[in-house]
């Protein structure tokens, strides 16, 4: 039990949740505020069937403080204290937990892991402990461990809703088409699988502190987010597509504005970027988008896979290629210890 609890564990408070990354489409850069982490903009994404976490949480009366393994390593410090702090958002009376958590993509590299990480997280601990949350309580309490987590609790396309409320009242994500709606594809080139060397929320804050264009960026995000819902009603692919690099382009424009500039790209970024242009130049509907790391996602509909993918192969540095499907929702694997 954790000290002062006053409470006892049931007996099977034990859940296993599996949750999928997902690629903000409109992308989420800035906070309204930090403590309930409100974002300061709206963001539209896709969920991916192949970036997956797999969480396993057992709240246990004999443990004497929280314990947290990541992909077959213990985890101590500030990710710990993290996810210690996410799982007394939910019940601060709680016993103490063990966390396992396993990604099958790498960790903290611009791959969204902890959009996939904390809605896995969010679910697993939420139903051990009984509480039965509606999605749309579910996306705000995965919000507050991390602001793309919220978008992760669906499949398929999902918008994150940028509220006013300085309780966090109306933040949270709503679902807008299903992982069967449309069959497009993302892949993802990795041209690293280091750890980015400044964290999301590090980057985010010292925009907004520095950058001369923050108020630009946060001020033009809702008509960007209604061209989006427009588009994707339409299926217009070329639509979505220019308008998924119009918003990456104005992200990283905005983070490279900041003081000190922030930089996520390499080599193989770039020249990523520059052969899909030139793919599309011949005639191959195909886009970027980039997240805070150096790996490059590319949209474009199941016919185009092969030519994409044919590209990428002759960009230096690029060590891996992945093929994705819109994925489903987070969801329940587990309620009983095996
Ligand atoms: C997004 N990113 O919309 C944007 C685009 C990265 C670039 O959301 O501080 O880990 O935990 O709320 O969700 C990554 O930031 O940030 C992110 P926090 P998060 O996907």
């Amino acid at each position: 039990m954790k000290p002062n609890s006053g409470q006892s564990t049931t007996k099977d408070a034990f859940a296993v949740a599996v949750a999928h990354a997902n690629i903000a489409l409109i992308k989420y850069w800035g906070k309204r505020q930090e403590e309930l982490n409100l974002p300061a903009v709206g963001s539209i994404s896709l969920t991916l069937d192949s970036l997956r976490t797999e969480t396993t949480i057992h709240f246990d009366n004999t443990l004497r403080t929280d314990q947290f393994e990541l992909n077959g390593k213990t985890v101590s410090g500030a990710p710990l204290q993290r996810v210690s702090n996410f799982l007394d958002c939910i019940d601060s009376a709680r016993p103490y937990a063990s966390v396992t958590s396993t990604n099958n993509f790498p960790t903290a590299a611009g791959l969204a892991s902890s959009a996939s990480g904390f809605a896995a997280l969010a679910l697993s601990a939420s139903a051990a402990l009984r509480q039965n949350l509606s999605r749309q309580a579910l996306s705000k309490l995965a919000r507050q461990g991390s602001g793309s987590a919220a978008r992760s609790v669906y499949g398929g396309f999902a918008e994150m809703k940028c509220g006013d409320n300085q309780k966090g009242d109306d933040d949270f994500a709503v679902p807008l088409f299903d992982e069967d709606y449309w069959d497009i594809r993302m892949l993802i080139a990795i041209t690293s699988t280091e750890k980015k060397s400044v964290g999301s929320t590090q980057g985010m804050n010292n925009t907004a502190q520095t950058s001369p264009y923050y108020d630009a960026w946060v001020q033009s995000q809702s008509s960007d987010l209604k061209e989006m819902r427009a588009a994707l009603k339409a299926k217009d692919f070329e639509k979505a597509g220019e308008l998924t690099e119009y918003s990456c382009f104005k992200m990283h424009g905005l983070a490279m504005s900041a003081r000190p500039a922030l930089l996520y790209w390499n080599d193989a970024t770039v020249e990523a970027i520059r052969i899909i242009r030139d793919l599309r130049q011949n005639g191959t509907a195909a886009y970027v988008t980039i997240d805070a790391g150096p790996q490059v996602k590319i949209l474009c509909l199941p016919g185009a896979v092969d030519d994409v993918k044919q590209a990428l192969e002759t960009v230096d540095g690029i060590k891996k290629i992945l093929v994705c499907r819109p994925g489903p929702a987070a969801a329940i694997k587990s309620l009983e210890k095996a």
